[in-house]
């Protein structure tokens, strides 16, 4: 179901662009000062997926610009890391209500700049603010351990200290959240930080990053948080072999993860990878299936598919396959597809053409490949944009297209006759983030979350895989990189560990009965 040829109001995107500070040429790079926008050098222009209109132009950030800031935060880092980290997480709480105030005019500007339906915009909003609430509390919490040392009259414990700068790659699919993750978490623990997010999503950078400098601003600590832009892997590349970043956080696509774990781990700096995905949902026989169905339709449809965790694999139960199958196809066709700011619409555009190419391949290759198209697999014509139709393709085993992430909303059915083999199946890709299974039975659930169950980072009983909260910590194994950001625990790899032991005592007993002088 599409909606008509999609407009715009003029009003609404200058209402947005005036709250947030944006204007038709913006500057792409700050450090402890904004840089002044020259509209002579090198642009890159935003546009909307929904439309295909140019949004406004943003300044590419130069090589001499990326080295300032990257001093800029190598200085903020002597003063900022002396701040007490509640001090420093006061200053989140700030930054998180500033967030608040700007939520309805920033979830507009995802709508505007990446296509996300009103209510995953906000959703996305949200997700920042949430997760300044939880660096603040956490800026009390950055716990180490004691131990009992054997040796007599010594203490023994372990601190955390902060690691310096660290260097923040994103994707175009979560513009401010990821970044927010890793920056909200990072400054509490005492770090400074440069962030290049996508060429695809850069005035959501821009706004984010105009409304923390505001809030610090107010603190004398600009410089804590810079920002650079281009509109290639350069400025990545540079960022990943640059040794004054001791961490390199990077989100997106496994071969860009691979070459940025490599270079990074050449110079023996830290890397935190979330890459690819490639989700599966288990439908048991005892499945609920009306809620198994509304959380595949969301972990397929949301975010037009291009969310890491989007559920790209279903394995149901023979038994119920056809009435999953029935019904589920039946729900797809009812899908308001169009103008993401509009009221109703459940799937807004794919972020460019090249997606909607990337979608069309693979739509035909898993049709060669045996898999029957069940509803969707072509492009909507809306009159400009990239929209396609949410795909569901159905095969009797699993496809070797199926090991594959396409950033689109495709779905492949696949039956299983048990949960042994649904998990076998699950596991059977290069990727490991999330996973899920529906099942009313305690023993497929407990089957399902042992060590011979899902072998992904997330795994989750009667919901989907995505939307997850920003609570646990957030990450997969395998292909996926590995790394943990957000919750839990997940601070530890913002920050060096260190083991101390004290002698209060007058004689020097050594470790192990070792005698020695
Ligand atoms: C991503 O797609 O990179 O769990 C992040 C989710 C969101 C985050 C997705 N909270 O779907």
């Amino acid at each position: 179901m599409a909606s008509n040829v999609i407009q715009i109001q003029k009003s609404e995107l200058e209402s947005v662009f005036n709250e947030l500070g944006l204007s038709a040429v913006n500057s792409g790079t700050c450090g402890k000062e904004w840089k002044k926008a020259d509209p002579k050098a090198e642009k890159l222009t935003s546009y909307n997926p929904a439309t295909g209109e140019a949004l406004a132009d943003v300044i590419c950030s130069t090589e001499e610009d990326y080295e300032k800031v990257t001093q800029e935060a190598q200085e903020a880092f002597k003063e900022w890391r002396k701040l007490p980290a509640p001090k420093r997480g006061e200053i989140i709480r700030q930054l998180g209500e500033a967030y608040r105030e700007h939520k309805e005019a920033l979830g507009k500007l995802h709508s505007l700049e990446v296509g996300k339906i009103t209510s995953e915009g906000l959703g996305e909003v949200q997700e920042v603010i949430d997760i300044c609430d939880f660096a603040t509390g956490l800026s009390r919490q950055l716990y180490g351990l004691t131990m009992h040392s054997e040796r007599p009259e010594h203490r023994m414990y372990e601190q955390w200290h902060p690691l310096g700068v660290v260097g923040i790659i994103t994707a175009f699919n979560f513009p401010s959240a990821v970044w927010a993750w890793n920056s909200a978490i990072a400054a509490v623990c005492g770090n400074t930080m440069v962030w290049k997010p996508s060429e695809k999503a850069t005035l959501t950078a821009i706004a984010m990053q105009r409304i923390a400098h505001r809030v610090l601003e107010q603190h004398g600590m600009t410089g804590v948080m810079g920002l650079v832009i281009s509109k290639d892997k350069s400025l990545g590349e540079k960022m990943a072999a640059d040794k004054r970043m001791p961490l390199i956080s990077a989100t997106g696509s496994v071969p860009m993860g691979r070459e940025v774990g490599q270079v990074v781990a050449k110079r023996f700096g830290k890397s935190l990878l979330e890459l690819g995905g490639n989700n599966a949902i288990i439908v048991m026989d005892d499945a609920d299936l009306d809620l198994a169905i509304r959380g595949i339709a969301f972990g397929a449809v949301g975010t037009a598919g291009q969310r890491c965790t989007t559920t790209r694999r279903v394995f149901v139960h023979k038994k119920v396959q056809k009435e999953l199958v029935d019904k589920l196809v039946a729900a797809y066709k009812t899908i308001p597809i169009g103008n993401p700011m509009d009221n109703g619409t459940l799937m807004g555009p794919l972020i460019d053409e090249g997606s909607v190419q990337a979608y069309e391949k693979t739509v035909a290759e898993a049709q060669k490949q045996g898999g029957k198209l069940l509803t969707g697999g072509k492009r909507v014509d809306l009159g400009g944009g990239s929209f396609v139709e949410p795909t569901i393709i159905e095969v009797s085993k699993p496809l070797d297209i199926m090991q594959h992430e396409t950033f689109a909303p495709i779905l492949y059915i696949c039956p299983i006759d048990s949960i042994e083999q649904g998990i076998d199946f699950q596991n059977d890709v290069p990727q490991g983030l999330s996973s899920a299974v529906f099942t009313e039975g305690m023993k497929n659930a407990e089957q399902f979350l042992s060590a011979w169950g899902s072998d992904c980072g997330i795994a989750n009983v009667n919901i989907g895989t995505s939307g997850a909260e920003i609570g646990g910590a957030f990450g997969g194994e395998k292909e996926t990189g590995g790394g943990r950001e957000s919750g839990s625990d997940s601070w530890k790899a913002y920050m060096r560990r260190q083991t101390c032991t004290l002698n209060y005592g007058k004689s020097l007993p050594l470790a192990q009965g070792v005698e020695f002088l």
